[in-house]
């Protein structure tokens, strides 16, 4: 495992310092190690308290990682004071690792994290033995001494930092107020690259700067070059901010770790709808439910916003002769119908995350009638304007259902011209969509 050190200060509310730092590296897959210049009493809110750790503690933590466990990469966050600062250049001057310098100033809620008397230091000290430092706007501004209020200023404004000595230099675009955020590396060479994200609409978040180095350095701990590092880390912050949480009530704070719990819940979501898929199709008699239009059986991620966030069968399950085959493997994405449905009543209540439709016959909805609370919409009824979106006509259908019947776990619709009645049956799990196919198919004669 490559090995990361983040030399920072603690943020007891973790939204920022050293604690994004180890949540960002464990996320990314990198060993991260520690050293604390100085603890923050804070919430989202504010700093009420800034503790510096001593001089002689501060050495004392580097060295014991760099003697031991050799990080392949460091990353220097907040740091103080002048003391600290001398510290740190002493002991990273010969760093034959690349060096992250984010310069921290102050806090998002106000205080100062680098004390007045210290920038000097800052800047003679710590930025030239730097292989990339990451401003961001205001923090450039002040090391550039120049206004940015354009991209040609944030060009600039790198080249003006470069000029203290930076190997290379990133203007990060997140403050400005354009639709898309454009960050600006000036590389060692003097190339510009310019990466560009769409913005997140989430106001001021707590944490993104500390979760931009960190990603950095753990990318180049993996051996990426300064250029690939920041896109590739500027791509993992933009889902931290998409991702980001309100724990407290002030700033937003950033969530780097919701890109694991995401592909760990896609993962989770695709084993247990495998595994319904195939005993669904083996029931015996279960190809005797499936409508012209075939059936498609589906599970959402727990947070699901589109169908692009719900598993379903490739192709769905089709009948042929007197047995049920899926047609292919389960997959995010292959539903839209089916899907849409599961959106729309995760809507309403979000435990229902799995569906599966069925034939609409009388006999079937009696059945469904005698042991399930059923609810149904009327296609012919849905707005002109609804009717223009693919998809929404089971969006709005079921929402109108559910309005009638808010408890209903079955909802069906008799169709309209060129439409064919549907029913479809909502579980929590597929396995609970399962045991009410199962239930209905018993007396299905
Ligand atoms: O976001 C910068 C930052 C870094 N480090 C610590 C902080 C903050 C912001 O509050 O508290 C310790």
């Amino acid at each position: 495992m490559k090995v990361a050190l983040s030399i920072a200060g603690s943020d007891s509310g973790a939204g920022a310092g050293i604690q994004a730092d180890i949540k960002t590296f464990s996320a990314l897959g990198v060993y991260g190690c520690t050293a604390i210049t100085a603890i923050t009493a804070q919430n989202t809110r504010k700093v009420s308290s800034i503790l510096e750790v001593s001089p002689e503690m501060i050495d004392g933590q580097i060295r014991s990682v760099l003697d031991d466990i050799a990080p392949d990469a460091i990353k220097i966050g907040m740091a103080y004071s002048r003391r600290t600062i001398g510290v740190i250049s002493r002991l990273l001057k010969k760093s034959d690792v690349p060096v992250v310098l984010d310069p921290i100033f102050a806090a998002g809620t106000g205080a100062k994290l680098l004390r007045d008397d210290a920038y000097e230091s800052f800047v003679n000290q710590l930025v030239p033995i730097c292989d990339l430092v990451t401003p961001n706007r205001m923090e450039a501004e002040r090391l550039a001494g120049i206004r940015i209020r354009s991209e040609a200023d944030a060009v600039r404004a790198a080249k003006n930092i470069k000029r203290l000595g930076a190997n290379n230099v990133i203007v990060k675009g997140g403050h400005f107020t354009n639709d898309k955020v454009t960050d600006i590396l000036l590389d060692h060479r003097s190339r510009i690259v310019r990466i560009t994200k769409p913005r997140v609409d989430v106001g001021e978040s707590h944490g993104s700067g500390c979760n931009f180095s960190s990603a950095v350095t753990a990318y180049l701990a993996k051996g990426r070059t300064v250029a690939d590092a920041c896109k590739l880390a500027n791509e993992y912050v933009h889902n931290a901010i998409v991702n980001a949480i309100a724990v407290g009530g002030g700033l937003i704070v950033t969530n780097p770790v919701s890109a694991i719990y995401n592909d760990a819940t896609r993962y989770q979501t695709i084993a247990a709808l495998q595994h319904a898929v195939e005993e669904v199709s083996l029931l015996d008699r279960f190809h005797e439910l499936i409508p012209e239009t075939q059936t498609n059986f589906v599970y959402a991620i727990p947070e699901a916003k589109s169908f692009s966030d719900v598993a379903g069968v490739r192709g769905r399950i089709v009948k042929i002769g007197k047995s049920a085959v899926p047609a292919s493997f389960v997959e995010f994405g292959a539903s839209r119908h089916v899907a849409s449905a599961v959106v729309a009543y995760m809507r309403f209540d979000p435990s229902f995350r799995s569906a599966i439709n069925i034939r609409y016959d009388a006999k079937l909805l009696r059945l469904c009638q005698a042991f399930f609370k059923v609810s149904s919409y009327d296609r012919i009824k849905e707005p002109a304007k609804v009717k223009k979106k693919e998809g929404s006509t089971v969006e709005w259908g079921t929402q109108v259902a559910l309005k009638k019947e808010p408890n209903a776990e079955i909802i069906y619709h008799r169709g309209d011209v060129g439409k064919e009645p549907m029913i479809t049956v909502f579980g929590k799990s597929p396995a609970e969509v399962v045991a009410k196919i199962k239930t209905i198919l018993k007396k299905y004669q």
